[in-house]
């Protein structure tokens, strides 16, 4: 049989006896069969993957992680495993387009941005390249939420991802664990003197594993994402029930399921909320035990070969407190001394930082942690005094500022744990995730640490999956990539820089940009659909998609538009290329500016949009409720990427790298990958602007003050009083005038009005390249070619080599 007929036959089967489907055409029903289908093969290698790796000596990486951003998984899993033609010739026979069916099923959208979505590419890379690895994470019921706008404001509502079943995960039961929580500490005195503590938690918790398999692309191996969800231990109250309390008989079921309810969709800001705490705790704590039982299963009770054959990785400080836990349980449940306990510990973690901003290094109050987690923090404060009195004493002598400094603990005002100490301290690797990034993290944000354990604190650029961010959502430059690279690119990234010494080729720069105006046709299309603006392919499409905030400088871009608007009011005959500036990004919800953000944008689009005597020649949309599928359509049909983050904020960044892979050129600031872009691509092939780093921070240190901005630059001021005014918001004045007040009153915290002039002459600079279409295409090209670097391929083989030292594990 072929594989077309096998598959047709296999969604026929799974059409009727899986779902009880008659032959209606209901293209819902067909995208869960059709993923079934395609589901079963992937169970299948699956469970031969398993049984290569559960084998003594196969060093597994564990990847804890609070956030994966997975976006759809039928398009992916089908290119992963070299079946999408055959499914779409299979679908076809049914009377079905695979597009259209690919389109029915919902984002996982288990995160809230990069870091969300780096974990979801590097699990891509990791089953790529025959790595063993598990995903850890929680299994929530909403992900992130969905937006909408209202009057041009944002509107949030609950994500509802499971609405029509997740013909991908499977429930195991069978490795549920339990998680003890609250309650007190029994001290006893032991017969040596010594003194034991035990814990009597007062609340247990079930968790439940989902599993959901990751395919790698053109490889033999299926990895697992192991997602917990919250259960009540007992699901059941039959005293309540037989009292006739029905509705409290389900009572404690509802707190414990609260715990795995919803994502919190806060970026890069920590709250400092109970249920988050025991959100990280739960899933952690579930790992730990599920890593244990599992190394036991395949090596019995053997812990010499435990960190031979385990290393876990924490993204960000989320995870932090799975440290604390493997100490609890290797100390009070297997009486390991707390010195052969830290040693392991120390060999098995490592810690992946992801931000320096202030208000996202996560601390959590001492109350708080002592109540919710008492014996964790009894070993929290053993580990502290070992290190202080061991490390830092011996370093620095006689030092009572340096102890207080680096110290777990947080003293003056509220006593807090510093989450990210204890994963510096604890970790046998820190990792930055793009040169720069680590190197502030060396410079600025941990300099004692660097001294006191040098070589600890490294680097590992980022990157991205090129089987999601271009083989799959751009399948015309795939082709056009195939017909001129004989190797598998999508492998092997490296090989597209056989595409340079075409880039002057009259043949393919018309092939490509060809392509890239069918791609904007299609955007066109979709925006056309979700906000009624019509926009002209033709027009330069210059995207910025990422979350809402102000280091990012979502409100630079718009300062710069409503400065393009007035140029054009005032001079209606000005030469530039037609224009559409496209914005996808979400808010905290309870991030006020960056909602008068999206609010103003969406006023001004509106504005514009409807100015007839501007011809056409700029519009700005905001499509609503951006996400890993939007971002699919987006990045194709992309001509420019805004990447102008206040130097030295933006981490990384990783939708520059996916944006200038599909041929889009940056506009960028030096900052996070953005540098690592340039210095690939070259200074003629990106439109770099702005203050550098330390330039930053030598403005910041002279006493940095806005209003001298907005005396001296004429346009500036005309800018931000015009939002005073009711122009935009008929007969409602002052409605956009937080911008204004945050970059004027409130200090401009992130430089905008310092960067303006510069990136608009970048801006105008980008605008004559444009018109010069030879010039245009041979820097597309370019880009294309030249981002091997940020394959995700690259960035896990850094991590295996300089941090997890695990192997592909193949027949
Ligand atoms: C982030 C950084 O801000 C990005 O620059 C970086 O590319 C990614 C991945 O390393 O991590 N850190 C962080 O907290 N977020 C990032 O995107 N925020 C979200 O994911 C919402």
């Amino acid at each position: 049989m072929t594989k077309r007929s096998s598959i047709k036959k296999a969604i026929e089967h799974h059409l009727k006896f899986t779902l009880a489907h008659s032959k209606d055409k209901n293209p819902e029903a067909f995208w869960k069969a059709t993923s079934l289908a395609i589901n079963d093969i992937v169970v299948d290698k699956l469970t031969a993957t398993r049984e290569r790796q559960d084998k003594p000596g196969v060093k597994t990486v564990n990847y804890l992680s609070l956030e994966y951003l997975m976006g759809r998984l039928l398009s992916n899993n089908l290119h992963n495993l070299s079946i999408y033609q055959e499914a779409e010739k299979a679908v076809k026979d049914l009377g079905f387009e695979l597009t259209d069916l690919c389109e029915q099923g919902a984002d996982l959208a288990l995160g809230n941005g990069g870091l969300g979505r780096l974990a979801a590419c590097f699990l891509d890379s990791l089953a790529t390249l025959d790595y063993p690895a598990t995903g850890y994470g929680i299994h929530y019921q909403h992900g992130l939420f969905k937006q909408s706008f209202a009057d041009g404001r944002q509107v949030e509502t609950p994500d509802l991802w499971r609405e029509f079943g997740s013909p991908w995960e499977v429930c195991r039961p069978e490795s549920a664990q339990l998680i003890p929580l609250y309650g007190h500490i029994e001290h006893a005195a032991n017969a040596d003197g010594s003194t034991s503590s035990k814990w009597q938690p007062s609340v247990t918790l079930k968790g439940v594993p989902w599993d959901i398999p990751i395919v790698g692309y053109n490889s033999e191996t299926v990895n697992v994402l192991r997602l917990w969800e919250s259960r009540a231990d007992q699901a059941f109250d039959w005293d309540l029930f037989n009292k006739g309390d029905f509705l409290n008989a389900h009572g404690k079921n509802i707190q414990a399921e609260t715990v795995s309810k919803v994502l919190y969709p806060n970026d890069e800001h920590d709250a400092g909320k109970e249920l988050r705490f025991i959100q990280q705790y739960f899933f952690c704590a579930c790992s730990i035990k599920d890593i244990i039982a599992r190394h036991q299963t395949i090596n019995g009770v053997d812990w010499q070969a435990f960190a031979k054959d385990t290393a876990i990785q924490l993204n960000d400080t989320h995870p932090t407190i799975a440290i604390l836990e493997f100490m609890r349980v290797l100390m009070d449940e297997y009486q390991f001394s707390y010195t052969d306990a830290w040693t392991l510990c120390r060999e098995v973690f490592a810690y992946t930082n992801h931000t320096l901003l202030p208000e996202a290094l996560e601390k959590w109050s001492l109350p708080l942690f002592e109540r919710v987690l008492p014996r964790h923090l009894e070993i929290l404060y053993i580990i502290n005094e070992d290190f202080l009195n061991n490390e830092v004493a011996v370093k620095w002598p006689n030092d009572n500022a340096m102890r207080a400094k680096l110290s777990l603990i947080e003293e003056g005002g509220e006593r807090k744990v510093r989450m990210a100490h204890l994963c510096v301290v604890a970790a046998h690797k820190v990792n930055g995730v793009a040169e720069i990034h680590s190197k502030l993290v060396k410079q600025d944000l941990f300099p004692e640490f660097d001294a006191l354990y040098p070589g600890k604190l490294t680097n590992v650029t980022n990157g991205i999956t090129p089987r999601r961010w271009l083989k799959a959502c751009n399948p015309k430059l795939s082709a056009l990539l195939s017909k001129h690279i004989k190797e598998d690119w999508a492998k092997d990234l490296d090989s597209l820089a056989g595409l340079e010494k075409l880039a002057d080729d009259a043949k393919l720069q018309k092939a490509f940009m060809d392509i890239k105006l069918e791609n904007k046709v299609a955007l066109a299309q979709e925006i056309q659909e979700s906000t009624g603006v019509r926009v002209n392919p033709e027009a330069i499409f210059d995207i910025q998609i990422k979350r809402l905030h102000e280091y990012k400088r979502q409100h630079l871009n718009f300062i710069h538009i409503v400065a393009l608007y007035r140029r054009l009011l005032e001079n209606p005959s000005l030469e530039m290329h037609p224009r559409v500036f496209i914005f996808g990004a979400k808010a905290a919800p309870g991030y006020h500016l960056a909602k008068e953000i999206i609010y103003a944008i969406n006023k001004v689009a509106d504005k514009i949009n409807n100015d007839t005597r501007i011809q056409d020649k700029l519009k700005v949309v905001f499509l609503p409720n951006y996400r890993v599928s939007l971002a699919e359509k987006m990045i194709p049909a992309a001509d420019v990427s805004e990447q102008i983050s206040t130097a030295g904020k933006e981490a990384s960044g990783t939708g520059n790298m996916k944006l200038a892979l599909n041929g889009a050129l940056t506009i960028g600031t030096l900052d996070g990958a953005n540098i690592e872009i340039a210095e690939e691509v070259g200074d003629d092939n990106i439109f770099i602007f702005g203050n550098t780093v330390e330039q930053v921070k030598a403005l910041k240190a002279q006493g940095y003050n806005p209003y001298t901005y907005y005396e001296q630059h004429a346009e500036i001021k005309a800018v931000l009083d015009w939002l005073d005014t009711d122009y935009f918001t008929p007969g409602k004045p002052y409605e956009l005038s937080a911008i204004k007040h945050s970059l004027l009153d409130g200090g401009d915290p992130y430089l905008v009005l310092a960067d303006y002039q510069s990136y608009s002459d970048a801006h105008q600079a980008l605008d004559e390249a444009y018109r010069d279409k030879k010039r245009w295409a041979r820097m597309a090209i370019l880009n294309t070619a030249l981002m091997g670097k940020f394959n995700s391929d690259r960035s896990i083989n850094d991590y295996v080599n300089r941090i997890w030292q695990i192997k592909p594990c193949v027949k």
